[in-house]
């Protein structure tokens, strides 16, 4: 059959203005369902809607492919871009199929059930099962709206399919060299934050599922033979949880010569615990951790059941320092019953902290997590379109919430102090050249 996928994340940069973008990061999900769709044989496309110039775009764009069906992801935010995307392909050809996966569908079947564009909803993961619904449409099997994905073991599954994006992923962060790639080693959570679970719990199920670090291995030896490695994102919600993991892939990462700086998530509690294991990924090549403080305040920790304290928080910042990791400071403001007083021992700590990269957030209540369900008991949530389902300090998200004092209390926790930009300005000066050649090497992708 012939397979179209979209991607619509524009809820956060919009279309494509002027040129069409080289670089931007790839949507792991669609790579994996297009590797697996291709092994049996289908016809795969992408459309990246962020690659477009406006919506006037896709009704040509589906035409030229013609696609018996596309296949949408979506996130919480990208669902306004997603339905459009669906009613438009209805419009430019009504016999083509839609259906629709991801974390969204996933979570929220009823708001998707009665929508006359979409002929199916996705929930769960699709490599077995997404194969087998094109073959019930050849046949004409296919009875219900609704298909549930069985969980594949990730290490027969084949790798994720990263040319199905024609654009090279780019670094966020200043000290990361491109050709840089990102990849997940795993599925699942085995942590209760209420502000995320059991969204993830609903999606990948209970227990955690990780691919063998020799698998990991030979993706990351065939990316660099195919893209090139020169840098890498591990995006596995908490890569450290699994301390055998880690130490078997630093094995094989430093036995088969990688050394490339990487970066990955971690908590506090896991690094307060680990200090020697910190140490190895930082002779490995760790770069960078992205770590999840979130708060200055223990009530509001205990609140948000991260299961980690502030002394914590300080000690981990501590050790990083010592190892010469730089820090990624994820944490949030405006947690619902939060003070005044509770937001500004956040804004201390950060300031303490002084991470690398401070990244705050305004508390956003999403879809299928626990406080999701407490703000709308409470009547709290602002959120009115689901574009505002970004963690992004701009709008306003809970009922009660002075966001002016908060515009300022997060002011003081993103002022870098002259050193830190100065090694900021290092960091960017020694991988720029590479960074440049590169992306204006790469060709315009086409459609
Ligand atoms: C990598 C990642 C990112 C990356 C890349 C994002 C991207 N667009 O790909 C970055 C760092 C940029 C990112 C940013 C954000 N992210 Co993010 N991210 C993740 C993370 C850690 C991994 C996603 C992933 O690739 N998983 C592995 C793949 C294989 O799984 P999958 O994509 O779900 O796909 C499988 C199934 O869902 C299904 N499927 C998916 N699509 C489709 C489509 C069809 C047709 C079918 C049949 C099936 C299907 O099949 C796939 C294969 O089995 C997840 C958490 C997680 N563990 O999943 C959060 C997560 C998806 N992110 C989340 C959020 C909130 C964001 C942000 C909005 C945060 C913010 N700033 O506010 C931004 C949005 C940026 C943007 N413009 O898209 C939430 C989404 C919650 C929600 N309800 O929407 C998650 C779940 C984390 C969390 N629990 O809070 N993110």
């Amino acid at each position: 059959m012939k397979v179209a996928l979209l991607y619509p994340g524009i809820a956060m940069g919009g279309f494509a203005r002027g040129v069409r973008p080289k670089t931007g990061y790839i949507q792991h999900g669609l790579c994996h369902i297009s590797s697996a769709l291709k092994k049996e044989g289908h016809e795969v496309s992408l459309i990246d809607l962020r690659g477009l110039f406006g919506w006037e775009e896709l009704p040509a764009l589906v035409k030229k492919i013609n696609p018996d069906i596309v296949g949408i992801t979506m996130m919480s935010m990208d669902f306004d871009a997603a339905v459009k995307s669906a009613r438009i392909i209805k419009e430019t050809k009504d016999r083509i199929k839609t259906i629709v996966g991801g974390i969204h569908p996933t979570l929220m079947e009823s708001e998707l059930i009665d929508n006359p564009h979409i002929d199916y909803i996705f929930k769960g993961e699709a490599e077995i099962t997404f194969p087998k619904v094109l073959e019930g449409l050849i046949e004409g099997s296919i009875g219900s709206k609704v298909i549930t994905g069985d969980k594949p073991d990730l290490d027969r599954i084949p790798f994720a399919d990263r040319f199905l994006f024609k654009t090279l992923e780019s670094p966020w962060a200043p000290c990361l060299r491109m050709p840089f790639i990102t990849s997940i080693a795993g599925r699942g959570c085995v942590y209760n934050c209420n502000f995320c679970q059991p969204a993830e719990r609903k999606l990948f199920g209970a227990r955690v599922r990780r691919v063998s670090p020799g698998r990991f291995m030979e993706e990351l030896e065939f990316t660099k033979r195919n893209i090139g490695l020169e840098s890498l994102m591990i995006h596995d919600d908490c890569l450290a949880e699994d301390v055998k993991w880690i130490e078997k892939f630093l094995t094989l990462y430093d036995k088969r010569g990688f050394r490339k700086p990487f970066v990955c998530q971690a908590r506090a509690d896991i690094i307060v615990r680990n200090p020697g294991l910190f140490k190895d990924m930082k002779r490995c090549g760790l770069a960078m951790l992205l770590i999840g403080f979130e708060s200055g305040s223990q009530r509001i920790l205990d609140f948000l059941k991260k299961g980690t304290t502030v002394e914590q928080n300080y000690k981990s910042a501590e050790v990083c320092k010592k190892l010469g990791i730089r820090i990624f400071a994820n944490y949030m403001l405006g947690v619902p019953t939060e003070t005044r007083e509770e937001a500004l021992k956040t804004v201390e700590m950060i300031k303490k902290i002084a991470p690398y990269t401070p990244s705050p957030a305004f508390y956003t209540p999403l879809p299928g997590s626990n406080l999701f369900e407490y703000c709308e008991k409470n009547n709290l949530s602002l959120i009115k379109d689901h574009t505002e389902y970004k963690r992004n300090p701009t709008t306003p998200k809970i009922k009660g919430i002075d966001y002016d004092f908060l515009n300022k209390a997060l002011e003081a926790t993103t002022k870098m102090s002259r050193g830190l930009r100065f090694r900021r300005k290092i960091d960017k000066m020694k991988v720029r050249r590479f960074n440049r050649r590169l992306t204006k090497r790469h060709p315009s992708p086409t459609l």
